[in-house]
């Protein structure tokens, strides 16, 4: 995006990439200027120091950190920046993401990371969020999320449909 990022979208690998690019959707939807990194906690502990101590100096105003498995990186970066930071499990194949939920919604009191659901939802949730926190100080972009919240109720259906098996 062009203007300076608010939201910085972090996760831990490629393969997470799959999920948080749902969060990077909604932002673009909204019309949220975001910016994508890859960021690991283990592999890349000195690049995770690096974002979350520039983070706030550089403009951005909420962090979401995807990860899978033992997922530090949200609370990670909780830890080296005020900033509000969300926390998107994403689903792990040997245990279908309750590891990585549990890695990360179990923060000790005093470093706070707020957890999104596992996967897919929880990245839009995590954007959804980013953009309700934003809109605070930004009353088109608060007209833009009810915007989009209204789209998604004038979608549903008064009663359901046959799907293809
Ligand atoms: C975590 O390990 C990442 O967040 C990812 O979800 C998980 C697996 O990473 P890869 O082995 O696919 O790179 O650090």
């Amino acid at each position: 995006m062009s203007s300076s990022p608010l939201v910085g979208i972090i996760m831990g690998s490629q393969s997470d990439w799959a999920t948080l690019r749902h969060a990077a959707e909604t932002l673009q939807a909204l019309d949220v200027p975001h910016e994508v990194r890859i960021v690991s906690a283990h592999r890349t502990p000195d690049r995770l120091y690096q974002y979350a101590k520039d983070a706030r100096g550089r403009g951005l105003k909420v962090i979401i950190a995807g990860a899978g498995g033992a997922a530090h990186l949200p609370g990670m970066v909780a830890a080296l920046t005020s900033l509000p930071v969300f926390g998107v499990p994403v689903e792990s194949h040997a245990l279908k993401g309750m590891d990585s939920l549990l890695s990360i919604v179990q923060m000790p009191g005093g470093i706070p990371v707020g957890t999104l659901a596992i996967g897919k939802a929880g990245a839009v949730n995590s954007a959804l969020l980013a953009a309700s926190v934003l809109g605070l100080n930004d009353a088109a972009l608060t007209e833009r999320l009810d915007a989009w919240r209204a789209r998604q109720t004038a979608n549903v259906a008064d009663s359901p449909e046959d799907e293809d098996d």
